[in-house]
């Protein structure tokens, strides 16, 4: 009887809270779930948390949100994430356009084999009408993009020998990441591809299971892969990874005006902050990047033009293949964009890794 009772006034209490809520609008949660699939201590994961830390003290603690990292609210597969936030299993998320190609098979685009020519080009896509037509895309599968930031141009490393020709990667098994187009580029330089999860690709190579992987260096450098005996990496630019800010929608739709200002003004900031911290080349110590790589015992090796070509050559029929299954508009779009920039710069690159 008691129970009952007790029963009725909530049963009451809830219906009261209905009427007084407008119709569509969601109560706030307690907190938000954010996701990520590298390591806290990235330039990402520091960017995240940042975006995170402005919009509780601008909201002031209203929006609360929780970062999880290592891509555990997926149980670590990565390529799944879109899709959880999509369906609202997951709140938000600065996930990679990698990831997330397989939910949109356009941002395969950052990865067709050497297009980019350093920082210049990649910020001309993102901040031009290849990026907003990316979000256009993101928006209609119900997430709502706020800002790139970035994971960075990937470099390749293996634990074998030092990488100059196609022909130095035959046999090597590499590990790469969840879009087929990675599956094809190894392929067609003679290597031997498996498709991992981050972390499985760190036990793996941990275990000496594979060869080699392919990944920005503040990546490299975080999971302190020189440890694990990739001691050779070869600085080849040959596709970038930017990554990208968003909210799944019914979350957005249930926040006031007001607050959507203050987290899309925070995801600007922190975006922009993220991006200088994935370029800046510097570590702890203080010591330049390339040379603090060097004395962990880390062969670096650059590529003359010659020796690039011959990269480009080797992969080109897997670009000529994925321009069609990228979208041939949009491709051609991101040449022209990385055309113009290259001929009205005449400054140098910001990755000045000449
Ligand atoms: O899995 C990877 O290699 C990583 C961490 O770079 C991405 O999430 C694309």
């Amino acid at each position: 009887m008691r129970n009952q009772g007790w029963r009725g006034l909530v049963g009451v209490a809830l219906a009261l809270a209905a009427i007084a809520l407008p119709v569509a609008a969601q109560p706030y949660k307690a907190e938000y779930t954010l996701s990520i699939v590298p390591d806290g201590g990235t330039p990402w994961g520091k960017g995240t948390q940042l975006w995170a830390d402005m919009v509780r003290e601008r909201t002031q603690g209203r929006i609360n949100i929780r970062l999880h990292p290592n891509a555990t609210l997926m149980g670590g597969d990565q390529t799944r994430e879109f899709t959880a936030l999509r369906q609202g299993v997951i709140d938000m998320a600065v996930g990679s356009t990698i990831n997330w190609s397989s939910a949109i098979p356009e941002f395969n685009v950052f990865s067709l084999p050497f297009l980019l020519r350093g920082y210049r080009s990649l910020d001309a896509l993102t901040q031009g009408e290849v990026g907003r037509e990316l979000f256009r895309r993101v928006e209609e599968q119900g997430v709502v993009p706020l800002a790139w930031g970035e994971n960075g141009f990937r470099q390749v490393t293996n634990s074998r020998r030092a990488i100059r020709s196609p022909e130095d990667m035959k046999g090597l098994r590499f590990r790469v990441v969840g879009s087929l187009l990675f599956n094809d580029i190894f392929t067609a330089l003679g290597a031997v591809p498996t498709q991992m999860t981050w972390g499985e690709a760190i036990r793996a190579l941990r275990a000496r299971k594979i060869d080699g992987q392919e990944n920005p260096i503040t990546i490299f450098n975080n999971a302190r892969l020189d440890t694990v005996g990739q001691r050779y990496l070869t600085v080849w630019d040959y596709v970038a990874d930017p990554i990208v800010f968003v909210v799944n929608r019914q979350v957005w739709d249930s926040w006031s005006p007001q607050d959507r200002d203050i987290v899309r003004d925070a995801a600007v900031e922190a975006a922009r902050f993220e991006v200088a911290l994935a370029r800046e080349d510097l570590l702890s110590s203080g010591q330049g990047m390339w040379e603090n790589l060097e004395s962990r015992g880390v062969k670096v090796t650059r590529l003359t033009p010659e020796q690039r070509q011959r990269f480009v050559d080797a992969t080109r029929p897997v670009y000529v293949k994925w321009k069609t299954l990228v979208g041939r508009d949009l491709v051609e779009k991101a040449e022209a964009a990385v055309r113009d920039e290259s001929i009205s710069s005449k400054a140098p690159s910001l990755g000045t890794r000449k």
